[in-house]
């Protein structure tokens, strides 16, 4: 009785660690030199025109490095997208070697 209630819910959380690990090797993360950036608002900008991305499951920006980093799924999206999205913002960037 125990355990046939038990066993869908150990299914259920394998899958959700399953999908987890596949979501960590699939993801890559990328750190952009972004130009423009003179206050602190700037990076908040930066941050949401990042995430509008298709793809983008995390970004965050900083006004004190001048450098945006950006974890994306590179099969729905790439670098040059990411550039294109600070760029139509207004914060030209490149990719930090
Ligand atoms: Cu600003």
């Amino acid at each position: 009785m125990f355990r046939k209630t038990l066993a869908p819910l150990f299914i259920t959380i394998m899958l959700v660690v399953v999908s987890f690990s596949v979501q960590a090797v699939t993801t890559k993360t990328v750190t952009l030199d972004v130009q423009n950036m003179t206050c602190k608002f700037c990076p908040i900008t930066i941050r949401k025109a990042l995430k509008k991305v298709p793809g983008v499951t995390e970004a965050s920006a900083s006004l004190e490095t001048k450098t945006a980093t950006v974890t994306f799924d590179p099969a729905k999206t790439n670098v040059e997208a990411l550039i294109k999205a600070t760029t139509n913002a207004g914060y030209p960037s490149t990719l930090k070697k």
